[in-house]
């Protein structure tokens, strides 16, 4: 057990414009707006959170975790928490004492910004001290731009430039545009990759269960990983209908908490999990969803929500504590016109090197952020 006292806090709000207007599921977005906790510990190091719920994904609004945020951030100073590294039964660090019945945002950003004081005040990063190897480089699956409005147009020469940048996991978002349009594009896709390279495809359960079904026994299979979200569940048995019709697996991440608390047994076809930290609440949700998938020989697969700065970091150190080579969904500060990084980080022939980046990860948070006042939400 470690412990560590909070001296002072401070919670900023950042806002960051997005290259061109984002749609992720149902959503378009024009720019990423988050907040930042800084924590001040007693001997004058500092630790830094992300608490930023995204819109359409997360329960909670953002104005609801800022004035969560804000009315904790006044009890904060003064209180000691006790953090466990390697708590038996836990695969992440255990923090002991934390508020329950936080938003998950404002859970992963708090825990995180803690994890963080206490990697700096022991100067050693978490994955080094939970896990026996952590991985330095972390593979990333690279977000593949289409125009649905062209479908199949350009693919085979953006797909050749993602080859030049040395990814091996391609993602393709499909469902958004007509059904032909999305076989075209993946086909396209296919057709220009070399053996060994693997394609996520995204369906954000814009599908029914029959187009998803056409999809899938039409479409050019030879490469894909599989497939999240293919249609709307409404009932478990689609699941393995689907697989064994199609041959291909399904990733789950909008439905995965409602498949998981259903307590049904899970479906066969299922081979990955999407672990969205922001979404789950932290290091507790996270790390039992990383064991309950390794138990199923199922992939853990950990993936941005859009964090800038320190979410983003926490991010990569989960993924460096997880076994197992599978690439994470970290391939998207590229969509963002900045970062609170003070150097961009660079994603090289794949991955991401840990080590390359700048260890201030709260980088520009007093430059590029506003400090906000307890009254502010
Ligand atoms: O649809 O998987 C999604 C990010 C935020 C919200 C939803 C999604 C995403 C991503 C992250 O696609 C990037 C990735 O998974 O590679
Ligand atoms: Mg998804």
């Amino acid at each position: 057990m470690t412990a560590i006292g909070i001296g002072d806090v401070g919670i900023y709000k950042y806002s960051i414009p997005f290259l061109v207007p984002l749609r992720i599921g149902t959503q378009t977005l024009t720019a990423r707006e988050g907040l930042v906790i800084e924590l001040t510990g007693v001997d004058g190091t500092r630790g830094y959170g992300e608490i930023a719920p995204l819109e359409g994904f997360s329960a909670e609004t953002l104005e609801q975790a800022g004035q969560q945020i804000l009315e904790l951030a006044e009890k904060l100073p003064g209180v000691v928490f006790d953090v466990e590294f390697n708590k038996p039964g836990r695969r992440f660090p255990v923090i002991h004492e934390l508020p329950g019945n936080l938003y998950a945002s404002v859970c992963f950003g708090l825990e995180t910004a803690v994890i963080h004081l206490l990697e700096n005040s022991l100067n050693k990063s978490f994955p080094e001290i939970i896990s026996q190897n952590p991985k330095k480089q972390i593979p990333v699956n690279a977000l593949l731009h289409t125009d649905i409005s062209q479908p199949g147009v350009g693919v085979g020469e953006e797909v050749v430039k993602l080859l030049a940048n040395g990814f091996k996991t391609i993602k393709i978002k499909v469902g958004r545009g007509s059904l032909a349009g999305d076989m075209e594009i993946v086909n396209r896709a296919s057709e220009a990759l070399p053996l060994g390279v693997r394609l996520r495809l995204d369906a954000n359960r814009l599908w029914n269960f029959e187009t998803a079904m056409e999809f899938g026994k039409k479409v050019d299979k030879r490469f894909i990983e599989y497939i999240e979200e293919p249609f709307i569940i409404d009932g478990i048995g689609q699941i393995p209908v689907f697989y064994s019709q199609t041959g291909i697996g399904v990733a789950l991440d909008e439905s995965l908490n409602s498949i998981i608390s259903s307590g049904l047994d899970m479906p066969v076809g299922v081979v990955a999990f999407i672990l969205k930290p922001t979404l789950l609440g932290g290091f507790g949700k996270t790390g039992e969803l990383v064991d309950l998938a390794m138990g199923y020989g199922i992939k853990p697969v950990i993936s941005s929500c859009f964090e800038v700065g320190p979410g983003f970091m926490a991010l990569l150190k989960m993924a460096a504590a997880i076994e197992g080579d599978s690439a994470s969904g970290l391939d998207t500060l590229k969509h963002l016109e900045g970062s609170l990084f003070s150097q961009p980080v660079e994603i090289e022939n794949g991955f991401i090197d840990i080590k390359k980046i700048a260890t201030d990860e709260h980088g520009q948070t007093r430059t590029k952020a506003k400090k906000l006042k307890s009254t502010d939400y």
